[in-house]
């Protein structure tokens, strides 16, 4: 019977492991975006391969961009019952690199980078916070020019807490625990919880 109140009161925060090599993921790219593999077609900027050598990779193509305000993003909606660990490589070499953001609901900059880095593949680490929200990633050019600017992003890595909800019969209480992280939280009855019995 436990075991049944248990699978009841089970959730799961959005879990994202993507290294682009067969497809999107659950992402939605623009126009700006695409997946590619192997020399991006900046000589002078972007990767010569993905993060681990042979698969895809998402790539602004900067020569595309031919308004500075234009930008490459790809989004995709997210769901996440506590805060939690994004990873995500980038490569941004070029003497035209724009802006690479992390942005949350359209508007909402968590991570931001502007300007040349080093011509390899870099790893960013930041929280999210708990929520239902859009999770987009955004890059641009600067404004001096669009022949060395591509951007690329690979193996993005959300791993959402399992997260699990129950309640239990004491005698004739009625209690509410989180388990979260492997540890047994008591909560306060929550009556919403309890009418769906
Ligand atoms: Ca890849």
């Amino acid at each position: 019977m436990k075991n049944n109140l248990f699978h009841h009161f089970f959730d799961n925060s959005t879990q994202i492991s993507c290294n682009f090599d067969s497809d999107w993921c659950n992402f939605t790219p623009n126009v700006y975006f695409t997946r590619y593999t192997g020399v991006s077609p900046s000589i002078t900027s972007g990767p010569t391969e993905d993060r681990t050598g042979d698969g895809f990779y998402a790539l602004c193509n900067g020569k595309l961009l031919l308004d500075p305000n234009e930008k490459c993003l790809f989004y995709q909606n997210v769901s996440l019952l506590v805060d939690t660990d994004l990873k995500f490589w980038y490569h941004m070499s070029g003497v035209h690199i724009g802006t690479l953001e992390v942005i949350l609901n359209e508007t909402n900059v968590v991570w931001s980078l502007t300007g040349k880095q080093k011509n390899e593949w870099i790893q960013a680490e930041i929280i999210l916070p708990a929520g239902d929200y859009s999770l987009a990633f955004s890059a641009n050019r600067s404004i001096y020019g669009r022949s060395s600017c591509d951007i690329a992003l690979d193996d993005l890595n959300l791993k959402g807490q399992p997260y699990i909800k129950g309640i239990f019969y004491i005698d004739t209480m009625i209690c509410q625990y989180y388990i979260y992280l492997g540890k047994l939280v008591k909560n306060q009855v929550n009556r919403h919880y309890f009418n769906q019995f």
